[in-house]
């Protein structure tokens, strides 16, 4: 046996956000820091932990986990600064926890999906996830970590709450004696003490999942006619993915995939597929003799953006609109069992579970809120306004799936995206939205924010803004259907009588300061009034929400620092 024993302390600050823990690189680096939370996650799936967590986190986490001993873990990161580094110390702790077998993708990549992918195909007890999505990377970047459990998505917050009250006591943690580094560059199996490490193709899984969902061949019909497609891997993690399923398996024109190879620091960019940090593909699909579809993704995968020739998608809209066009897909031919969304992502997809006759599901925002509905077979689709979309085939959001999705749908339609789109819109109304994110906000002006606009909640109601008037105002609370745990506080909500909304929350996976995000939503049923300019239409909300909520005052900013 070579397990030693380091005696540590706890870090302050370790507890997971929206998406795991996320913190600069050098955060990181400090010693013990790494350590402190893997030891924290096998602590707390492990069921070792002593009685000494308190009563709110109930027991439930640690009597139905199951023990990691001899169990397999998926271990894979999206190729960010610090990943590789991070992945030795993950593998020598998890030999020292007992594991039998780690699958970890080839040179340490693993996008999330492929991650949710491995877990649920090779039966692993859980997975951890090196990424920091899409904050950027480099050595003066941000670095993360997420843990997954067995059904292949987010921990439930009970786990989360586990592993941060472990975090605060933490003593001791133990790794696997061993100066050589595991070679992750080649396929194949290696031993680490008595732990299996087989390192795997990062992409075969995840590709071989995808053709038993969509209509391969059709797909290859359309990339090899005229039809022009680009999508932007924003030199992050889906860059292998793009190629294999769009240039290798589908026959797409080599350079397909743009900025296809992973780096370290994303080539200095920030990997959040929007109209912002996006831009190179921005410019070509509004551009001169633009490509009919273009897409992207962040650092992890997870998320994607669509656009047509000279066309946007809002997120909420494209989960609405593959919910309408579900008969196109293989996969989903037979219906859908319902569709969830988060609370902030607008109110499209409702319209069309209400035409469908299914149920429509509103939850706190992260996808970890979406595994039970998923796994109890209640929904199909789920989808965040944060250009995240996915279905039952993993429990994680997923980037080309989505890509895939509006792949198959195009090659089934004959028509442009823009058409299909609008024709949406005349068939259900369409939902201006637009989200307002204030970054780099003083936390404890933001605070002061919520704070006060919550005691103002209650006598909101009924009151007029303008040709407005609130019809309710409350703080979301959501109490999941199937396990009945209750999550409040998740974001402040105004609807108004006229169907329009505002929601206002701080996001929970921001490194600097505070970021305020503000989200807006209005409905127009009238076919003549759905090509108004989108900022014109929501420009009344935005009013409202300055004199609700003082917005200028506690940002100390005179306007949003990226709108999506
Ligand atoms: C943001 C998004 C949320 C998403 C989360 C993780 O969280 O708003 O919808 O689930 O990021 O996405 P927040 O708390 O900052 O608003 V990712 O691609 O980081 O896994
Ligand atoms: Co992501």
């Amino acid at each position: 046996m070579s397990i030693v024993e380091i005696a540590t302390q706890p870090h302050a600050g370790q507890k997971p956000g929206t998406s795991g823990l996320r913190k600069p690189v050098t955060v990181f680096q400090q010693p013990h820091y790494l350590e402190n939370f893997v030891q924290s996650i096998f602590d707390s799936v492990s069921g070792s932990v002593s009685g000494s967590v308190s009563g709110s986190v109930s027991g439930s986490v640690f009597d139905s986990a199951p023990d990691p001993k001899g169990t397999t873990l998926v271990v894979g990161g999206d190729g960010r600064y610090h990943n590789r580094a991070a992945i030795q110390t993950v593998l020598r702790m998890a030999a020292a926890a007992g594991y039998g077998r780690v699958l970890v993708g080839q040179g340490g990549i693993l996008s999330t999906p492929a991650v949710s992918c491995l877990i649920r195909k090779y039966g692993a007890s859980g997975g951890i996830v090196l990424s920091a999505s899409h904050n950027p990377g480099g050595p003066s970047g941000d670095f993360g970590i997420k843990y997954n459990v067995a059904n292949g998505g987010p921990a439930p917050e009970s786990v989360t709450a586990a592993i941060y009250a472990r975090t605060q006591e933490i003593s001791v943690y133990r790794i696997w004696a061993e100066d050589a580094p595991i070679d992750l560059e080649r396929v194949g199996v290696t031993k680490l003490g008595p732990l299996v490490v087989e390192v795997v193709d990062a992409t075969d899984d995840y590709a071989q999942l995808m053709t038993t969902l969509f209509d391969f061949d059709a797909i290859r019909d359309l990339l090899q006619g005229d039809f022009r497609f680009c999508v932007d891997a924003m030199h992050a993690v889906t860059g292998p993915y793009a190629r294999r399923l769009f240039e290798d398996m589908l026959g797409a024109p080599a350079g397909t995939a743009i900025h296809a190879v992973p780096l370290e620091n994303f080539g200095g960019g920030h990997p959040d597929p929007n109209l912002t940090y996006a831009h190179e593909l921005v410019e070509r699909l509004f551009g001169e003799n633009a490509p009919d579809f273009g897409a992207a993704s962040d650092g992890d995968g997870d998320r994607n953006m669509i656009l047509g020739r000279n066309f946007f998608v809002t997120p909420s809209d494209s989960l609405a609109v593959l919910a309408a066009n579900h008969r196109y897909v293989p996969a989903y031919r037979a219906g859908l069992a319902g569709i969830a969304r988060s609370m902030p992502t607008s109110q499209a997809a409702d319209r069309v579970a209400q035409g469908l006759g299914i149920d429509l599901y509103e939850t706190p925002t992260g996808w970890k809120f979406f595994g039970n509905l998923l796994d109890a077979g209640r929904v199909t689709l789920c989808g965040e306004e944060s250009f995240g979309t996915g279905s039952n085939h993993i429990r994680e959001k997923d980037g080309l799936w989505a890509v895939l999705f509006w792949l198959n749908i195009l090659a089934a339609r004959r028509q442009s995206v823009a058409d299909i789109v609008q024709e949406h819109w005349r068939t259900y109304g369409r939902h201006y939205y637009a989200r307002h994110d204030y970054e780099g906000v003083k936390s404890d002006r933001a605070e002061s924010l919520m704070d006060g606009l919550r005691q103002r909640l209650a006598g909101l109601p009924g009151q007029r803004f303008g040709a407005e008037e609130v019809a309710y105002a409350d703080d979301f609370a959501y109490t999941d259907p199937v396990d009945g745990s209750c999550s409040a506080g998740q974001g402040l909500r105004i609807g108004l009588v006229s169907g329009s909304r505002l929601v206002l929350r701080l996001s929970g996976t921001g490194t600097q300061g505070a970021t305020l995000r503000l989200y807006l939503e209005a409905y127009e049923p009238d076919a003549q009034r759905q090509n108004l300019e989108v900022g014109t239409v929501l420009a009344p909300l935005v009013a409202i929400a300055e004199e609700v909520a003082q917005i200028r005052h506690y940002t100390e900013m005179e306007r949003p620092t990226v709108i999506t």
